[in-house]
């Protein structure tokens, strides 16, 4: 029997049916990046990403993919994302199933969470755009402000750090992350709290650290960070659990949580005690949901990161973080940070308070500018 006291944050979303699907088109944009973006695992310099758009009756929907050309943050490809939706996910989706039942038959097809992201998305924002209301109220919430944090990738001199740290401050930013990786992390946090001794900060290591570094990961805690995102290994939860008990400095786990089924694993262990959602990584919004509620449940914090999408996949960050759990600023900064000219009519902007603004409109409210998808696509391909 299932407690009334708990019910599922996703019951209502699971029953909702897809309608019939007249046309499937896989879009690939490449947009160049105002500056690289720098981690411990790669710098990138341009975002590609692989767009789908869906048509029926007359209604588009688009989404976004969040892999990336390479496998340097997950296995998953934008190669790899089309293999799987072309030749399994896709064939899945018929008109007249729910959600609920798209999902149990995606379980079938193991791991690539992103691919199944996307096709879940179009879909979701699919049936927003045919009722005509807005992607947080077909997740049942609220609209709300939501919070603002910039993420910074590895600087070439502290300096540059210190100045990118400025900008945020001055723009109200809500939290800063830094990223770290050996040789790059204990003297460079330094530099910013002596600047900055209040400014809300946390680090992202992508990885980069094992376990014999705990000693040297132990001094972060000198700092009053927020949280140390992803010290060890992009596969690992019990390793981290090690490592939590032996530092103060809260451990949010990102690459390792894959499911609701990792994050509850991560929790009972004591892994970390912040996890950041990308909705992409856990195969969707419904997911990412059970992921956040669950959390919240546990007296563990939950953040939307940002894979540096463009603004449909920024837009359905903004979105999520209305549903319960997400209590804390994620990774969702304004389009200025990533691109000079986006694929969308209204770029995301913080508010004088940091904020930002959820944009009205069915659907994910901002509105895809075909002219601006068309002069970034490097490659089409149409499914159905
Ligand atoms: O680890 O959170 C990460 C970007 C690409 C791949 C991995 C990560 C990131 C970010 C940027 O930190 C998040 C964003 O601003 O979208
Ligand atoms: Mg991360």
């Amino acid at each position: 029997m299932t407690s009334p006291v708990h019910p599922s944050p996703t019951a209502a979303l699971e029953a909702l049916i897809l309608p019939r699907i007249d046309h499937v088109d896989l879009v690939t944009v490449k947009l160049p990046f105002v500056a690289p973006f720098g981690t411990s695992v790669h710098v990138w310099t341009d975002k590609e990403a692989m767009l789908m758009r869906l048509e029926s009756g007359g209604v588009t929907a688009w989404s976004e993919c969040v892999s990336d050309p390479d496998p340097f943050y997950s296995y998953e490809t934008n190669t790899t994302a089309r293999h799987i939706i072309k030749d399994f996910l896709l064939p899945l989706v018929e008109p007249g199933i729910t959600l609920g039942e798209l999902e149990g038959c995606f379980r079938h097809v193991r791991g690539h969470g992103m691919a199944k992201a996307t096709i879940e998305n179009a879909c979701v924002i699919l049936i927003a755009n045919q009722k005509g209301i807005a992607l947080h109220e077909l997740l049942g919430r609220p609209a709300k402000k939501i919070m603002s944090g910039l993420s910074i990738g590895l600087q070439d001199t502290q300096d540059a750090l210190l100045k990118a740290v400025e900008r945020a401050v001055a723009r109200k930013y809500h939290r800063i992350k830094m990223k770290v990786k050996k040789g790059q992390d204990l003297d460079w946090v330094r530099a910013v709290r002596g600047r900055f001794p209040d400014v809300p900060l946390m680090v992202d290591a992508n990885g980069d650290y094992s376990p014999s570094d705990a000693d040297h990961l132990r001094r972060l805690d000198e700092f009053n960070l927020m949280m140390v995102e992803q010290p060890l290994s992009y596969s690992d939860i019990i390793e981290h659990a090690s490592l939590q008990r032996e530092m103060t400095t809260a451990i949010c786990l990102d690459e390792s949580i894959h499911s609701l089924a990792d994050a509850a694993a991560a929790i009972s262990i004591g892994a970390c005690r912040i996890i950041n959602v990308k909705q992409g990584r856990v195969g969707g919004l419904l997911e990412s949901i059970r992921i956040a509620h669950y959390a919240a449940g546990h007296g563990v914090g939950v953040w939307s990161g940002g894979m540096d999408e463009t603004g449909i996949g920024r837009a359905v960050n903004i979105h999520l973080q209305t549903a319960e759990g997400f209590t804390l600023p994620g990774d969702t900064s304004e389009t200025a940070n990533y691109f000079d000219e986006d694929i969308i009519d209204e770029p995301v902007v913080l508010g004088a308070d940091g904020f930002i603004e959820i944009p009205k409109g069915p659907g994910i409210g901002a509105r895809v500018v075909p002219e601006l998808v068309l002069k970034r696509t490097i490659r089409a391909e149409r499914l159905r």
